[in-house]
């Protein structure tokens, strides 16, 4: 466990450390049990092996014998032990919650799960990366997966969503060529997990209804600080239909109670470098911890009858609909309460697919959802090696699942009976079909009329890209703004091609914002972009990260920086606070191991400057005691605080240790520099800067400052 909380005695009476005990003492012993625990080892076939560290030879010192089948089943076994990862989405990480529905629903559902407050639904979530591949770093520039499995009474429904409400593209018929364009270029296998570069830009610059999502992938959604902190969006309009049969066009929501939060560029590079596994660890522990991240699920409804009254096609998913026009209902709660035993037999073995739905949910003509309905069953065939992938634990329905579905790969099911076919009356026609509600709950697909030429072409009303590409932009703060400008210069900086640089600005750019297209192009040592008549938008508050701030500090970390003769009593002040804030408090010096209080008390410390550097952390407090602070010749002290404070983050320095400010020329005072003698005239301060997320007014300030904002 990473929550460092210091227990008193472990404190008083540690004057004398047993490293070896401190180490254990971060460890459950009893979670390393495993099911084998008491257990021969064995082959599998269950013989008893008596010597599982030599291989049989022909002498000591001879060859191996071909005879020796225990090392051969060890080997094969090993040889076959990865699976394909996953075309996209490779990179992810699971865990277990569950759900539990609010009061009335099912004035728009028949759905058990969603109306049926009695029932907790068991889940299963799987946050995910697009672009990389299974060992590729957390935080790339790139859309989040947040894929949800319900284990409902009705069957298993999977939300299949991301952390951004739109997607590239508008026809399934075009998932191939935008998933190839952004993946690593094919001749060289460069860049992993990136979208900087030429082939991502070409397809994007050809393809303007790529404008919208591309310009979420630009902003900080892309770079989110936590699982715990990311916003969730079904992305396409699914119908929800209640038991007399009254259909509603859906957006689903899901809104994090931790607040939406990300890292800055510079730092999100820099993790990806130090710890790759940084949003996967974080969410291990803050779970491992106790700290059960939250989200209410949300709807926004669209009557059958309204289908048409927007200046956007509802089934165009590289649209939105802004809340203003359709506030989001909660429907109910999520709640991730439990890490997963196994990574690969639960997190790399779940399968997701957007058609498995339960009786009260249903699907619109969106034409990329319509895709996705084949695409995901497809892929797990060839994934998880054949039909039979429900039978996998983590995919098993809850409630009874019968069928004349038979044998195939990897079949766990030993069926019995002569019967295999419907109808039958060697066993009475076993299993039967259920009729649909109100006398049975079998599934019923919603009652649509169809009346259509056999076509291929996208209709009219799919045809503006950049009014809500536009929307979007203006809806964003001026520190946001900021960001998106900025990862437009860094990400064409890295396109090699000029004209395809050019196209982005002149054909996209500018079509989306006069100031965002000028900025870029002057970055670029571009030609000023040609101006357009842009699109009337009413700025969307919800559009913005700024809308939904946490509503508490839970789990945020804070770095504290100690050396020897540290303030006994100050350090007490400040774990106590960081308990009862539910703050992760991790002790750092120029050295590893423990450090020394002014009582002699020891305190084991988490690592040094360079083994925990402030990029790990939401801010740092640098304690002082009887000795003053006293940076380190190589200088990774003044580092870790000037990096600190070129992340935005809140800066405390207690025990007048801000005399280190005065070495640090670049540090201006501000609403995060914190300075007192002691840290219960701080905390306040701290946690309202620190619910704050960022000093943002430090960023702004800095490139006013330095010309950048004209
Ligand atoms: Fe997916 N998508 N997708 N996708 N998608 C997959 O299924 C696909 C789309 C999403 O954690 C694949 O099991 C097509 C939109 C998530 O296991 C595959 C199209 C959205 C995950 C597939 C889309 C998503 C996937 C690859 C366009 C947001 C990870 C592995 C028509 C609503 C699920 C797999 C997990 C995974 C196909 C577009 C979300 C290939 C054809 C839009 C979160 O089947």
């Amino acid at each position: 466990m990473t929550n460092q909380h210091y227990s008193k005695s472990e404190l008083a009476g540690a004057d004398t450390p047993d490293k070896e005990n401190d180490n254990l003492k971060t460890f459950d012993l009893n979670s390393a049990r495993s099911d084998a625990t008491g257990h021969a080892l064995t082959t599998n076939q269950g013989l008893k092996i008596a010597d599982n560290q030599n291989t049989l030879r022909a002498g000591s010192r001879g060859s191996a014998l071909l005879e020796d089948f225990i090392m051969r089943e060890k080997i094969t076994h090993f040889d076959h032990e990865r699976i394909p990862e996953r075309i996209v989405h490779a990179r992810g990480f699971g865990a277990h919650g569950v759900f539990q529905a609010y009061e009335g629903n099912e004035r728009f559902t028949k759905a058990a799960f969603l109306t049926n407050t009695q029932i907790t639904t068991p889940m299963f979530v799987r946050f995910s990366t697009v672009q990389g591949s299974r060992g590729s770093p957390d935080i790339p520039r790139d859309v989040r997966g947040f894929a949800m499995k319900f284990y409902t009474t009705e069957g298993n429904y999977d939300l299949v969503g991301n952390n951004m409400p739109v997607f590239f593209i508008q026809d399934g018929i075009k998932f191939p060529d935008v998933v190839h364009a952004v993946k690593p270029e094919p001749h060289n296998d460069i860049p992993q997990a990136a979208s900087a570069h030429d082939t991502f830009w070409d397809f994007v610059s050809l393809t303007p209804e790529t404008a919208h999502h591309v310009i979420w992938l630009m902003s900080d959604r892309a770079i989110p600080r936590s699982f715990r902190g990311i916003q969730g969006f079904g992305v396409n309009t699914f119908r929800l239909i209640n038991a007399e049969g009254k259909s509603h066009f859906v957006k689903f929501h899901w809104t994090p109670m931790q607040g939406v939060f990300s890292v800055l560029w510079d730092e999100a590079q820099k993790i990806n470098g130090k710890d790759l596994d940084f949003n996967r660890r974080e969410l291990w522990d803050a779970i491992e911890s106790g700290l059960y991240p939250e989200w209410e699920l949300g709807v926004q409804l669209i009557p059958e009858e309204d289908e048409h009254k927007f200046d956007f096609d509802i089934l165009d998913a590289t649209k939105l609909i802004p809340e203003e026009l359709v506030p989001v209902t909660p429907i109910g709660k999520i709640t991730l309460n439990r890490n997963v035993d196994n990574f690969f037999a639960e997190t790399e073995q779940v399968a997701f697919c957007p058609a498995h739905v339960v009786p009260g949910i249903d699907f619109s003509n969106d034409p990329l959802l319509q895709a996705r309905l084949f695409s995901y069953t497809d892929t797990q065939l060839i994934r998880l090696g054949g039909p039979n992938f429900h039978q996998i634990p983590i995919n098993r329905a809850v409630c009874p699942f019968h069928n004349n579905q038979r044998d195939g790969y990897h079949q766990r099911i030993v069926h019995q009976g002569q019967a295999n076919y419907e109808p039958n009356s060697i066993d009475n026609n076993w299993p039967r079909e259920t009729p649909p509600a109100p006398s049975g709950g079998g599934f019923e697909s919603y009652y649509e009329r169809v009346d259509a030429h056999k076509v291929r072409e996208r209709s009219e009303s799919f045809n503006d890209h950049f009014s809500q590409a536009r929307l979007f932009y203006v809806s964003q703060t001026p520190h946001e703004q900021q960001h998106i400008k900025d990862a437009y210069v860094f990400e064409l900086t890295k396109v090699k091609r000029a004209y395809i640089r050019e196209r982005i600005v002149n054909e996209m750019l500018s079509y989306i914002d006069d100031d965002l297209a000028s900025y870029v192009a002057q970055k670029l040592s571009l030609p000023m972009p040609p101006k357009r008549e842009l699109a009337t938008v009413t700025p969307s508050k919800r559009l913005s990260q700024e809308a939904f701030p946490p509503l508490d500090i839970r789990a945020r970390r804070l770095a504290l920086l100690v050396q020897d003769g540290f303030s006994m009593q100050e350090f007490e002040t400040i774990q106590d606070w960081a308990i009862k804030e539910g703050v992760i408090l991790e002790c750092i010096s120029d050295h590893s191991g423990f450090v020394t209080s002014d009582t002699n008390a020891t305190l084991p410390l988490k690592g040094n400057y360079q083994s925990e550097p402030s990029i790990f952390y939401d801010a740092t407090v640098v304690l002082g005691g009887t000795k003053e602070v006293v940076p380190d010749q190589e200088g990774y002290l003044m580092h870790y605080i000037m990096e600190t404070y070129k992340h935005l983050k809140p800066l405390v320095f207690l025990n007048g240790n801000e005399r280190l400010i005065t070495t640090m020329p670049l540090i201006e005072p501000d609403e995060g520099v914190i300075t007192m003698p002691n840290f219960t005239a701080v905390q306040e301060q701290l946690k309202t800067a620190l619910l704050k997320h960022r000093v943002w007014d430090r960023e702004m300030q800095a490139k006013k400052d330095s010309g950048i904002i004209f």
